[in-house]
C-alpha cells in the first residue's frame, strides 16, 4: 500500500483470554449475505462500471486499473444490522483497497452539500444485490473504500473477491457491497435498494454499543478476581468510556484498551471481585459526542439494534 495503516497502538489488544482478537481473522469473520452459492468471480474479465446521475466522465475499471491506483491500508470495524444485543455480527479487519471518494470525484461526482444531483449511491453486485449508501458519507472524508484485501490476503471470496465497498460508520447493508459491479449515482427518492424494500432503513449509521466477550452466560466462575472483558464500538464517533454494574449495584468505570482510531472497535476490561451466587454484568459504552448507549431495547429492523448487552453467571 502506498497509504499503509498506521501502527496498531501496543495497548490495543489486552491479552485477556476470550476477548475478541483486536484483528479478527479472516477465517473466523462473519459473513451475511443473501447468496446460496458463493460467487467465484475471475478477476482478469472483472470489471466495476461507475454511471448516474451527476456522472459527466463514466468508466467502466478492471481490476488491473484498480491495482495501478495508490492502495490504501485501513483497519475498519463492519457491522452487520442484523446483530443483536450482544451477537457475533460485527467484525474488526484491516483493509486495502482505493479510495473510493477521489474514483466518484475523478467521474464528475459532486457531493449533495456542493450541490451535486444525486445523494444516494447504489452498488451493484454480481449476484443482483443492490445497496444504497448516501453519496456524502462516502465523499466525507472518512476512509471509504473500494476493498481489493483483507489482512494481508486478497480479499477471501466469502467477503466479496475480487471487490467491495467499506465505508467506516455504516452498517454493512448500507455499505459493504461484496462482489461489487457497478456503482450507479442516484438519489434516495428515485430507487430503493433490495433491503429497503423489506423494510430495512434507508439510512443506518452504526449505533453504539458494547459487548461482554467473557465470562459467558451461565459461566461458573470462582470466587476471587474474574477478568470481565469485551469490545465496544461507535464507528465515526469513537469510545470513550466503558461502565460494568453487577447486579443493581453501581456503574463502574472498565479500562479501556488504546484506541487505534474511532472507526475501530475498543476493547475494555475490568477486574471484578466476584462473590458467591448467581450475578448479572452489564456494560454499556459512552461515545465521544459524550452520548450514553442507551437502555432503551430495540429490535433489529429497522436500523439496528440497540439496548445493554447483559450475562448471568454463577460464582463457585
Ligand atoms: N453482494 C452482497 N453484498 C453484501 C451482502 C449481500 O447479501 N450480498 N450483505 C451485506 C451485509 S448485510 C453485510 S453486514 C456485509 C457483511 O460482510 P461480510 O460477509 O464480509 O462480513 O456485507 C454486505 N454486502
Ligand atoms: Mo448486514
Amino acid at each position: 500500500p502506498g497509504s499503509p495503516a498506521a501502527p496498531v497502538p501496543a495497548g490495543a489488544g489486552l491479552r485477556i483470554a476470550g476477548v475478541s482478537p483486536f484483528l479478527t481473522p479472516n477465517g473466523s469473520f462473519y459473513r451475511v449475505d443473501t447468496a446460496l452459492v458463493v460467487p467465484k468471480v475471475d478477476a482478469t474479465t472483472w470489471r466495476l462500471r461507475i454511471h448516474g446521475r451527476g456522472v459527466t466522465r463514466p468508466v467502466s475499471l478492471s481490476f488491473d486499473d484498480l491495482l495501478r491506483r495508490e492502495l490504501v491500508e485501513r483497519n475498519i470495524t463492519l457491522t452487520c444490522v442484523s446483530n443483536e444485543v450482544g451477537g457475533p455480527y460485527t467484525g474488526n479487519a484491516r483493509w486495502t483497497g482505493v479510495r473510493l471518494a477521489d474514483l466518484l470525484a475523478e467521474c464528475g461526482v459532486v457531493p449533495p452539500s456542493r450541490g451535486g444531483p444525486a445523494d444516494q449511491l447504489v452498488s451493484r453486485s454480481v449476484d443482483g444485490m443492490t445497496i444504497g449508501t448516501p453519496v456524502e458519507d462516502v465523499m466525507d472524508g472518512r476512509d471509504a473504500l473500494l476493498a481489493l484485501g483483507m489482512n494481508g490476503e486478497p480479499l477471501p471470496f466469502d467477503h466479496g473477491f475480487p471487490v467491495r465497498m467499506v465505508v467506516p460508520g455504516l452498517y454493512g447493508f448500507v455499505s459493504a457491497c461484496k462482489w461489487i459491479e457497478e456503482i450507479e449515482l442516484t438519489t434516495f427518492a428515485a430507487y430503493d435498494p433490495y433491503w429497503v424494500r423489506r423494510g430495512w432503513a434507508r439510512r443506518a449509521p452504526v449505533k453504539t454499543q458494547s459487548r461482554i466477550d467473557t465470562p459467558k452466560s451461565f459461566a461458573r466462575p470462582k470466587t476471587g478476581t474474574v477478568m470481565v472483558a469485551g469490545v465496544a464500538w461507535a464507528q465515526r464517533r469513537g469510545i470513550d468510556k466503558v461502565e460494568i454494574r453487577v447486579d443493581d449495584g453501581p456503574w463502574q468505570e472498565a479500562r479501556l484498551a488504546a484506541e487505534d482510531s474511532r472507526d475501530t472497535w475498543r476493547q475494555w476490561s475490568f477486574p471484578w471481585q466476584a462473590t458467591k451466587g448467581g450475578h448479572t454484568l452489564t456494560v454499556r459504552a459512552t461515545d465521544r459526542t459524550g452520548a450514553v448507549q442507551t437502555e432503551r431495547r430495540t429490535k433489529t429492523v429497522p436500523d439496528g439494534a440497540s439496548g445493554w448487552h447483559s450475562v448471568v453467571v454463577t460464582v463457585e
